[in-house]
């Protein structure tokens, strides 16, 4: 499946809000059009800031362009792309890359693992997962049914062991197995427990000193239901842990997927992937225009 269609049947619920309000304008874009734009943005959680952006864009081109409501959307569309773009993959390259994965409880971590463990391989990498959630009991085993799924090889300690040795053995096992991508697992933790997140600066400093820097990603997994919230835990995470990167989950049960916006518009954190499900082949990389495309566009457009 091509990813606007994926990216389309992940959005529905965000965008069938979005779209039924947008039908709701006609004739020429007036302050009061852009006033209700706003709130229909802010109610998709696109974030007060944001959609406060986003109009007043708007605005500066329905003024010189002499836009009506039947090109709103379009309009709409391409500042959202401007605002997301440019889009980033992962740093691969490194022998092995490391692949920090962190978030709150709950989020998806371990999912987006072995679904990215099952992408990464696709493509030709060869991947070794790392089982650093030792604290949750049974984390291990989850992440293993994800190794056997995706075909990759594991490194796990027993379970109460220190998270950051087990990353400190994966990425040796990585370099003397000839890995491409090392893809650690962290135990999920609230961003407000400094002792926990403490200890992410301690695994990221083991990763900087036993493979390359250059090549070491922190993927911060989103809950996209959470919205507004998923913010406030970037922002903690990414001051503990130099966040590199952003991966939404969960976008397939919400209307809230404009918060994709707010966190590249307000953190100017690139998002790298998007989770629309539970299955092993739905995740895919983010494309800024096929995201935004698929916002508020039901089908493929000629002009994408
Ligand atoms: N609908 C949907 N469910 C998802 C998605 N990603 C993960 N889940 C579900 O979310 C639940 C939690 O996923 P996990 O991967 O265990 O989350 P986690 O962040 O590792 O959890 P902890 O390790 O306990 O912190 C599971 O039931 C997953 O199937 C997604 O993109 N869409
Ligand atoms: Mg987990």
């Amino acid at each position: 499946m091509g990813l606007i269609s994926f990216l389309t049947r992940g959005l529905t619920k965000t965008r069938s809000n979005l779209v039924m309000q947008l039908d709701g304008f006609s004739g020429k874009i007036t302050p009061d059009t852009l006033e209700e734009l706003e709130e229909i943005l802010v109610l998709a959680d696109v974030g007060v800031a944001t959609a406060g952006k986003i109009v007043t864009a708007l605005g500066e081109r329905a003024k010189k362009h002499k836009l009506d409501a039947g090109q709103l959307r379009e309009q709409l569309r391409d500042v959202i792309v401007e605002i997301l773009s440019p889009d980033e993959g992962l740093r691969l390259g490194g022998r092995p890359s490391v692949i920090l994965v962190v978030g709150v409880n709950g989020v998806g971590k371990t999912t987006t693992i072995g679904k990215l463990a099952n992408h990464l391989k696709s493509e030709g990498h060869k991947v070794l997962l790392g089982a650093a959630d030792t604290f949750r009991a049974a984390a291990a085993e989850q992440l293993e049914i994800w190794a056997d799924r995706s075909g990759c090889p594991i490194v796990r300690h027993q379970e109460g062991s220190d998270s950051a040795a087990v990353v400190f053995d994966s990425i040796s096992a990585g370099k003397a197995r000839g890995m491409d991508v090392v893809i650690c697992d962290t135990a999920g933790r609230l961003h407000n427990k400094k002792n926990l997140m403490d200890e992410l600066g301690k695994i990221g400093r083991v990763i900087d000193r036993e493979a390359d820097p250059a090549y070491k990603e922190v993927l911060l997994v989103l809950d996209a239901t959470t919205g507004q919230n998923g913010l406030n835990q970037a922002r903690e995470f990414a001051q503990a842990c130099g966040v590199t990167g952003v991966v939404l989950t969960k976008l397939d049960g919400t209307a809230k997927g404009g918060v994709v916006i707010a966190i590249r518009d307000q953190l100017g954190l690139p998002i790298k992937y998007v989770g629309v499900g539970e299955q092993m082949d739905d995740l895919r990389p983010f494309a800024a225009r096929d995201y935004a495309t698929a916002l508020l566009f039901e089908e493929e457009q000629p002009w994408t």
